[in-house]
């Protein structure tokens, strides 16, 4: 490890010793000439070795030594770990960076079998089988820098505005959200669920007197769902604040914390992406629109859309149309979809003041897909026990939930958002398969 250098600090070394470990990328085995593309997790330098083909009898330790190289080279199989000692030298002819290393020593550390199981050209469903292969890709490995600095900046801006971070249990004794996507698990001699959302808990730290919280960590969902978007384990960005006046409060401190994750990543990573994503990332400026869904759904409908089902929802096919539009009237890639029809919300959300059809309540659209839900909740005891009747929820199985509210607690309210599909929609990939480091479905527990 000491004085192993990365690929990406090479350019800005002198000419002269180095030594770099990694995984080897290409071989190409000419007659005179053998050249390595190593890759590390920083990037790809090409190393260089005069081939020394044949020795005689008198040949030195040297020449001895030049030849076991040259054949460990043409033995080498795409993906085997090797570490390199030998001689950097800067030279513009060289297409890869401008610098080569050529080789003194070669250690093959550890050998990969000759045929890799995943090509460029394998299905998704065959790359999620062989994924630590398939995250060694240059792209695969930049959405997980492009995560780390995102996180990264939420953390910094949380932390800045006094937000506590929690961590919330995921073994729980009821349902968080609804009943039908929920996990049951054997627990000793009862039954436990697997956590949906930290709701419940983040809640509770209003009454807990802890002001701001946040928490980045597993929600699972039993959906046997085959969509782009949706999977079985996902992590869930959650935050829930006091002392909120309504959803507005919230979607202010939505919007401001995804300002602070977009210009970190952008200011990081925005060469990367364009180079390898092909994308020129755009900062959204504030405020992000604001549409109530009514509206929104007319909007759709005036494009030509018709939402099939004729409840208050929008579909996926509307979320898409609505994002158009935006994008084409207002020029911008997000939009809170706000107001929603109780009918449609959970029963902790509070609904409007002047109209009790709606809820103070909102979803976040990000270039035509729901990446978040949040909401001011209600905090009044006798209204929650009776919103959650009107549901068909039984408030005594929600004891422990309601208790919360019977001892003091400030008016509050926050949101959960998918990270997977933030990163899916920033990048414009295909699938949270790709922006999930490892993905879980309904028949995919492995790797
Ligand atoms: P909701 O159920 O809308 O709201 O979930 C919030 C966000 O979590 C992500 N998400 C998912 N991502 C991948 N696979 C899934 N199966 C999946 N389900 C949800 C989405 C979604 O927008 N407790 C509320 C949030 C709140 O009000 O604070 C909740 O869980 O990005």
């Amino acid at each position: 490890m000491n004085n192993r250098t990365l690929v990406k600090n090479l350019a800005a070394l002198p000419d002269g010793p180095v030594t770099v470990s990694g995984w080897v990328e290409t071989v190409r085995d000419q007659k005179k000439v053998q050249f390595v593309i190593l890759r590390d997790e920083s990037g790809a330098v090409q190393l260089v070795n005069p081939a020394t083909r044949e020795v005689d009898e008198n040949a030195d330790a040297e020449a001895s030594a030049r030849l076991a190289t040259t054949e460990a080279i043409s033995a080498l199989a795409h993906g085997s770990f090797i570490r390199v000692t030998g001689d950097l030298k800067h030279d513009e002819r060289v297409k890869l960076g401008g610098i080569e290393v050529k080789i003194g020593t070669l250690d093959v550390v550890a050998e990969a079998h000759p045929e890799t199981p995943i090509a460029a050209d394998s299905s998704l469903d065959k790359r999620m089988d062989w994924r630590f292969l398939d995250l060694r890709h240059p792209k695969q490995n930049l959405i997980f820098r492009i995560q780390t600095t995102f996180l990264h900046a939420l953390r910094t801006y949380w932390v800045e505005n006094d937000f506590v971070e929690i961590q919330t249990p995921k073994l729980m004794a009821s349902a968080s959200e609804s009943r039908a996507e929920l996990f049951e698990v054997g627990y000793f001699e009862g039954t436990a669920y697997l956590a949906q959302s930290p709701q419940f808990f983040k809640q509770m730290a209003q009454p807990a007197g802890f002001g701001k919280v946040f928490e980045v960590g597993p929600a699972f969902r039993a959906d046997p769902s085959f969509t782009s978007r949706h999977a079985t384990e996902f992590t869930s960005i959650d935050a829930e604040v006091s002392w909120v006046e309504s959803h507005e409060d919230v979607m202010k401190m939505h919007e401001e914390l995804l300002v602070a994750g977009f210009t970190a990543v952008k200011q990081k990573h925005g060469a990367e992406i364009a180079e390898l994503f092909g994308i020129e990332l755009e900062v959204p400026t504030l405020p992000f629109p604001r549409i109530p869904l009514r509206e929104a759904k007319q909007i759709v409908a005036d494009r030509g859309y018709v939402i099939p089902r004729d409840d208050a929802d929008i579909d996926p096919e509307g979320e898409r149309q609505i994002s158009a539009h935006v994008r084409e009237a207002l020029g911008h890639d997000f939009v809170f979809l706000t107001d929603w029809d109780i009918s449609l919300r959970p029963f902790y959300h509070m609904r409007h003041p002047e109209d009790l059809t709606l809820t103070n309540s909102y979803d976040l659209i990000y270039n035509g897909v729901e990446i978040s839900t949040g909401a001011q909740r209600e905090h009044r005891i006798d209204v929650l026990v009776e919103q959650a009747r009107e549901k068909g929820l039984d408030p005594e199985e929600l004891e422990f939930y309601l208790d919360f509210f019977r001892y003091g607690v400030p008016p509050h309210g926050g949101f959960g958002m998918g990270l997977a599909r933030v990163l899916m929609l920033m990048l414009n990939e295909h699938s949270i398969r790709e922006t999930t480091y490892l993905f879980r479905g309904p028949t995919r527990l492995l790797p």
